[in-house]
């Protein structure tokens, strides 16, 4: 079946597994081109006697909550999260993450880290074999202070030894670098296999400049992977 059916398929699987919409009364939605199915599925929730609010993780993710016509509700008035669905670049073996592909890591940190219970969907290609790296070649995206990314790329090589790292360019969709919903620049940075993701989301953290990393660390309790076959496998 084609990727988008696949992707469909483990993302309804995993709002009708997950989603109680007797209980759950705020609902993180993340960003990327996956999670559009869960907002889409969240949508059809929706009914005169439902009352839940949907968090959004940048203005992707706000687009596909009104569009759905969900409820849309702020993270300052909602800090407390009940459920939050997001994708993900890479899964591994333990279920840490590599994400921030859509350069909207920081506000989904947010997010998925307030909230009680945190579901990853995604298509096959996301779910590592090993550990993180080994699919996921465009290396960590870090979120900086814009002013700082000249430092932060020579502490990643200096004191991270980290193999290559540079800014995230806008292409053809903007001159110059892109810059994320919350003003911030984003530095992908190749360490390749990443055996010990915690002590180097740790490490980077440290550096100057560094607003947060795309390694989701004991963040995600179950993931949705969505195959090629239609099935679904569930990694917890
Ligand atoms: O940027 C992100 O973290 C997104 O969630 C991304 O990792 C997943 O994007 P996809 O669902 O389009 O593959």
């Amino acid at each position: 079946i084609p990727l988008e059916q696949a992707k469909r398929i483990a993302a309804y699987r995993a709002v009708d597994e997950n989603f109680d919409v007797k209980t759950h009364k705020v609902v993180g939605v993340g960003s990327g081109t996956t999670v559009v199915y869960v907002a889409e599925r969240l949508g059809e929730y929706v009914d005169k006697n439902t009352n839940f609010v949907c968090i959004p993780t940048g203005f992707q993710s706000k687009q596909l909550i009104v569009s759905n016509k969900l409820q849309l509700g702020s993270i300052e008035q909602y800090p407390e999260v009940d459920i939050a669905f997001d994708g993900a670049d890479e899964v591994d073996e333990s279920l840490q993450l590599i994400k921030g592909g859509g350069a909207c890591l920081f506000q989904e940190k947010l997010v998925s880290s307030s909230a009680k219970k945190f579901i990853i969907v995604a298509d096959s290609r996301k779910k590592s074999p090993k550990y993180l790296g080994y699919n996921w070649k465009k290396g960590v995206p870090i979120e900086v202070v814009p002013s700082s990314y000249v430092r932060v790329l020579a502490d990643l090589q200096n004191k991270l030894q980290c193999k290559s790292a540079s800014v995230r360019e806008g292409g053809s969709a903007k001159a110059g670098p892109v810059v994320t919903d919350n003003s911030n620049f984003i530095i992908d940075a190749d360490f390749g296999e990443i055996a010990d993701p915690r002590k180097l989301h740790q490490d980077i953290k440290l550096l100057v400049g560094v607003v947060e990393t795309g390694l989701f660390i004991d963040n995600a309790e179950k993931a949705y992977f969505g195959n090629s076959d239609g099935t679904v496998q569930i990694q917890q």
